[in-house]
């Protein structure tokens, strides 16, 4: 562990891993360590199982952590209000310790080990004290999955603590998996107290170790999220030879029956949830969505040759605002049981709410920091990074693949974003690495996810800005080489095609001329077309679009040259941000790929630079 050598005495509890059937030494050596540090009152192992669950939360709603939803409208839910400096990651908290800051890379924040220690590490020293620490075993990942890592966290929040068993295979599995021997990733969660002075969240990707203090949000304190599944095993991907990713997977299956699945990255917040358990419209007949991941993909070759997917998560922590009956019906049926509501309203009858939820504001609504509401007030009732936490197994278009330790084969990646004006609607890169460069080209306009501006343009490559454990220059790499002609597993690879997709283009007079949501199918019924090679499509100098009529639009309402505009690709405006992106290569310096600073002179090229 990555704290300083002071010979503290350890401490044993009565507490131990020794009641589970398995012994891991490392484990137990560890948790007896922090204890040391953290000294808290009582050590609770948890074991996954439903009456730990329902002592946890007696416990809370005892001490007004939870209040209990209705119970007919909502069963075995409950609603949760963090402190509210405390509602969206800390980007800017956020660090990635490595020996050398160029391993951090230019868009991370570094820390060097020794300042780790320094600035950070006291910040645990009787940070648990009166509190109880709870060790929690979980699974990223099928159980059982070659692709499936075990982690650890120790935490002193027992909201973290019922999180992870909705998000993650949480307990006695997990320990049974570790096995006597086997490797974990450390994960030190306290929630300190609570204040942003005192806020860190910092990343020993050498390590396989996390330190999170301060911060009782989902995606700084769940460390199987964003922590451990992107940015510890995003560099234990490039060691290891697969890839983590903020990608959705999903299944299409066609009126033939056959399923074909999908990646897709987009920056957070900007409806991957809701793309993950489409409904098709009505004249889509045949079509239907399988859900196998809504927020993280861990990708591996096959037997095949082929990229196969698994998601390492078991639940859902998606966006509440904008959710709704309308937008993401599979999402509403999901969190009717069993799950968590955080920071979003709640009614006098014991139901979460949101302004776009759907039918008119519920009289008696208290807002997200507990005030009384008065409907039509221009303060929002929910944050707008409110969120749900539910298990994936409840969700109606799960996959029936979800749980398949070898995950399922992949069709097409997609990178989306979030973008006004020039970005078409669709288009597909001319091959593999031209894909790599528009995954690194990536730029979007920013959410309520992170705390910061709203709505301004940011780079996210991959979308993954936030969420890359090392220097993304050498991520790019690794994405190449992931594609470089050659076999994996003795066999040909048989790389996916890359498209980019954005359903977020406005009109002149700022209306969203896509109409998204169940109709994005008719984009990924084009994507499955051309990746397969069929479909219609016309090379322009970013891509190849859809030809005229080559996107299923039939009975679809639009304005007239809606779809002209959503396609159309301007040169002057792409040659006009071109400089933009050049600056953000420059910043990788002798890190950024040859090739990928080779496919931006071309594509200026193309554009007439
Ligand atoms: C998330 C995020 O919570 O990307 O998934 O912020
Ligand atoms: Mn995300």
């Amino acid at each position: 562990m990555l704290r300083p050598r002071l010979g503290i005495p350890l401490l044993f509890f009565h507490s131990r891993l020794s009641r589970f059937s398995r012994v891991n030494r490392a484990l137990q050596t560890w948790v007896d360590e922090v204890a040391s540090v953290t000294k808290p009152q009582r050590v609770v192992w948890c074991d996954g199982s439903d009456a730990e669950n329902e002592r946890l939360i007696a416990q809370m709603l005892a001490d007004e952590t939870l209040q209990k939803c209705n119970p007919e409208k909502f069963p075995n839910s409950y609603y949760h209000r963090s402190h509210p400096s405390d509602v969206a990651r800390t980007e800017h908290l956020t660090f990635i310790s490595t020996d050398k800051k160029e391993d951090a890379g230019p868009t991370n924040n570094w820390m060097s080990p020794e300042q780790a220690r320094e600035r950070v590490w006291p910040l645990f020293s009787n940070a648990m004290k009166g509190r109880t620490m709870y060790v929690v075993p979980y699974v990223m990942g099928p159980l059982g999955s070659p692709f499936s890592k075990v982690g650890i966290e120790i935490t002193d929040s027992a909201y973290v603590a019922i999180s992870m068993r909705i998000m993650t295979r949480m307990g006695k599995a997990a320990l049974d998996q570790l096995g006597d021997n086997g490797e974990f990733v450390k994960g030190l969660h306290s929630l300190g107290d609570l204040s942003p002075e005192r806020r860190f969240i910092v990343h020993f990707p050498q390590q396989n170790e996390i330190w999170s203090i301060g911060s009782g949000y989902g995606g700084n304190a769940l460390l199987g999220k964003k922590c451990f599944a992107l940015r510890i095993a995003g560099a234990q991907a490039r060691r290891e030879g697969w890839l983590a990713e903020h990608m959705l997977i999903l299944g299409i299956q066609e009126p033939s029956g056959e399923t074909h699945y999908v990646c897709a990255a987009f920056p957070s917040a900007c409806g991957k949830t809701n793309l993950a358990m489409l409904v098709p419209p009505a004249s889509f007949n045949g079509y239907k969505i399988f859900t196998v991941g809504d927020d993280i993909a861990w990708i591996r070759f096959g037997p095949d040759g082929r990229l196969w997917a698994v998601n390492p998560e078991a639940g859902f922590f998606g966006v509440a605002p904008g959710t709704s009956e309308k937008t993401n019906p599979n999402a509403m049926a999901t969190i009717r049981k069993n799950s968590i509501f955080t920071n979003t309203a709640f009614t006098s009858d014991g139901c979460p709410w949101w302004d776009d939820m759907g039918g008119d504001a519920p009289a008696g609504v208290t807002d997200w920091k507990g005030n009384k509401w008065i409907p039509g007030s221009p303060e929002k009732a929910a944050h707008p990074n409110s969120r749900f936490t539910a298990p994936a197994r409840q969700c109606p278009s799960i996959s029936p693949k979800f749980e398949d330790p070898l995950g399922v084969p992949i069709s097409a990646f997609i990178f989306g974003a979030r973008r006004a004006s020039l970005v078409p609607l669709v288009y597909e890169s001319f091959d593999w690495n031209h894909g790599v460069y528009v995954g690194s080209s990536v730029a979007s306009e920013t959410t309520a996810a992170a705390t910061g501006a709203v709505g301004v343009l940011r780079r996210d490559p991959f979308a993954m800005l936030p969420f890359c454990g090392y220097n993304m220059g050498d991520y790019f790499s690794h994405w190449l080489t992931m594609g470089a002609p050659g076999n994996a597993n003795g066999v040909a690879k048989k790389m996916p095609k890359v498209f980019h997709v954005n359903w977020f283009r406005k009109s002149a007079e700022g209306k969203f001329l896509w109409p998204g949501f169940g109709e994005n199918i008719r984009v990924l019924q084009w994507i499955l077309e051309r990746s397969r090679g069929k479909g219609t499509a016309v090379e322009s100098p970013i891509g190849y679009i859809p030809a005229k009529g080559g996107l299923n639009t039939a009975g679809l309402q639009m304005q007239p040259n809606a779809m002209d505009e959503l396609l159309r690709i301007d040169p002057k405006g792409w040659a006009a941000e071109a400089p933009q992106l050049t600056d953000f290569y420059n910043k990788f310096g002798d890190r950024l790929p040859a090739e990928i600073r080779r496919q931006h002179q071309m594509q200026m090229k193309r554009l007439g630079l």
